[in-house]
């Protein structure tokens, strides 16, 4: 069955600022090596999907880059993941929302004249495989099916929420971030949440979109405008994530999904793979996240003046490391990370070539690229001096972005 993926990188990532101060969102690292990106085009690749556009838009460079370098896969055998930047082809305007997106893309659809095509978010943490879903979708015949996970009910305003006919399958509404939703039947405090992945039967799919186009009221959105044009025509069906089931995967990350759009539910999803049990298994090596780096020498641990060792517990230590006589526990050391003599990293996430220095501090912290910790410095030991110089979340997270310069 012929099949395109559109996976939709072209989201702000407002939140996650000052992480996506240069980066698109999709772009932004995570677990060390990866970057969110990776984990949909994994799923799409391990699933066979091999034929997938990736459409970009804001701050697109440093995720333009990642993708070409890292997801080349055979031109011979047709194969290609290719990054759209949004190209202005329909006039001067850039894309007014998701559906936009696809809208003014449509030519990718027309060359590749798939039967079905897949619309993917790309900044979800998770393992899925798409071809259950796309069974499902064959077998109703719907015109569009939502992939939904159960959410808390107080999460609503950040989803779109789905209800569903007594079956189960049929959507009868589909509400965008609603602030008054009720919860399920069933479990009263939950709600089913969209997971931002579609999958359109490639005719209706034009066919809505144009309409969407011409509509002066709509403000061009997957969630919020097309999927309620299918729902209210009875076309519209939803697969539950829950009954996806992953090769290799462990009980314990079966089911694992998380949104990662805010700081505090990034850096909770960083943590949840240094935990002793890791709810997310990175070792799955039946259903592999993939990514790229720059060839790098192994991490090394270094036993220095005599009597600091350089070390590291309950943490996940990328290539190219230098330990020198530091110490990380519970955190993420991406490429290129030294941690200086007397050093101590806890429960952090260091980004590629953050140093810290001599006989420094850093706890619950996110530091961004390149930044230098001179020296004796402290993070996150008082808040109220981090709040004056850095962004603090709500859960007292200190977040220092891209080569921002640290006073001691
Ligand atoms: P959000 O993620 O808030 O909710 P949106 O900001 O439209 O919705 O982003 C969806 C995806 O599209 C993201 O991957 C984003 O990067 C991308 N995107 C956004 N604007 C784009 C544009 N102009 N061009 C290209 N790509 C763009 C969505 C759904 C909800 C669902 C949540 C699940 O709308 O219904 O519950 O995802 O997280």
């Amino acid at each position: 069955m012929r099949v395109l993926a559109i996976v939709l990188a072209g989201g702000a990532g407002k939140r996650l600022m000052p992480l996506t101060a240069d980066r698109a969102k999709p772009a932004v690292p995570f677990g060390g090596v990866y970057r969110l990106i990776d984990f949909v085009l994994s799923n799409l690749a391990n699933a066979h999907f091999l034929r997938i556009v990736v459409l970009t838009q804001y701050k697109n460079h440093s995720l333009d880059r990642h993708i070409s370098r890292t997801w080349r896969l055979s031109a011979m055998l047709g194969n290609y993941v290719t990054p759209v930047p949004a190209q202005q082809r329909l006039g001067p305007r850039w894309f007014a929302g998701s559906a936009d997106a696809i809208f003014q893309n449509l030519n990718l659809i027309y060359d590749e004249r798939p039967e079905h095509v897949l619309v993917f978010g790309a900044d979800h943490i998770y393992r899925m495989d798409p071809r259950q879903m796309l069974d499902q979708h064959v077998a109703t015949g719907a015109d569009v099916t939502v992939a939904a996970i159960r959410q808390p009910l107080s999460l609503a305003d950040q989803f779109g929420v789905i209800e569903t006919d007594p079956t189960g399958r049929r959507i009868t509404s589909f509400r965008e971030k609603p602030t008054n939703a009720t919860g399920l039947p069933d479990a009263p405090d939950q709600i089913f949440a969209s997971m931002g992945n579609y999958i359109f039967r490639t005719q209706a799919l034009i066919e809505a979109l144009r309409e969407d186009a011409v509509n002066p009221d709509s403000r061009h959105d997957i969630g919020g405008d097309i999927i309620p044009m299918f729902v209210k025509s009875g076309t519209a069906y939803v697969y539950d994530f829950a009954t996806n089931v992953v090769p290799g995967a462990t009980e314990r990350d079966r089911g694992y999904w998380r949104d990662v759009g805010t700081l505090d539910a990034y850096y909770e999803a960083n943590m949840d793979l240094v935990s002793v049990h890791p709810v997310f298994n990175l070792y799955n090596d039946e259903w592999p996240i993939y990514t790229g780096h720059d060839p790098l020498p192994p991490a090394k641990f270094v036993h220095n003046e005599g009597d600091r060792i350089g070390r590291a517990l309950d943490s996940l230590v990328s290539p190219g490391v230098i330990v020198s006589g530091g110490m990380a526990v519970r955190s993420i050391l991406s490429p290129r990370v030294v941690l200086h003599s007397q050093s101590l990293v806890e429960d952090s996430v260091l980004m590629d070539s953050v140093t810290v220095g001599r006989g420094a501090i850093v706890r619950r912290a996110i530091i961004d690229k390149n930044v230098v910790v001179p020296d004796g410095a402290r993070i996150g030991l008082d808040l109220e001096y981090d709040r004056q110089r850095f962004t603090v979340t709500a859960n007292g997270i200190v977040v220092i972005g891209k080569n921002e310069i640290i006073d001691r």
